[in-house]
């Protein structure tokens, strides 16, 4: 897949507020949160959308949740709640084509979203 903004952020070619990192995943701040905490979560081993998904990212993309999860934890979110969100292609919203995944949280979320 080309490079994107999200590899660059990886490589710490361009600033990001990174928030949580291990082997497999980094998370950083939204440039244009849409809730009090909104986090992107990212493989640092780029898929541009869930559609080039195999079962091969299967677990990875379980490391995905599970790191979002831990950083719930880690910061008081967990018990109140929180939103984990991934856009796919246009219908979906999705704006960056290195596959991420969305937490929100620190106010009640609407559902359904528009
Ligand atoms: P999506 O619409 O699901 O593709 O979400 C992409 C998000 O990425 C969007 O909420 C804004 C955020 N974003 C775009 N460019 C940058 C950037 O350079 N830095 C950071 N921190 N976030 C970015």
């Amino acid at each position: 897949m080309s490079d994107t903004i999200f590899s660059k952020i990886i490589r710490r070619e361009i600033p990001a507020d990174i928030v949580y990192e291990n082997d497999e995943v980094l998370a950083f701040r939204d440039l244009n949160p849409q809730a009090p905490v909104h986090v992107l979560f990212i493989p640092k081993r780029a898929l541009a959308t869930l559609n080039d998904a195999t079962e091969a990212d299967a677990t990875l993309l379980g490391k995905l949740l599970l790191a979002a999860a831990e950083y719930a934890k880690q910061q008081g979110l967990a018990e109140q709640g929180y939103r984990t969100v991934l856009n796919c292609n246009e219908d979906g919203g999705q704006t960056v084509f290195h596959l991420h995944l969305h937490l929100l949280a620190g106010r009640r979320l609407h559902w359904p979203p528009g």
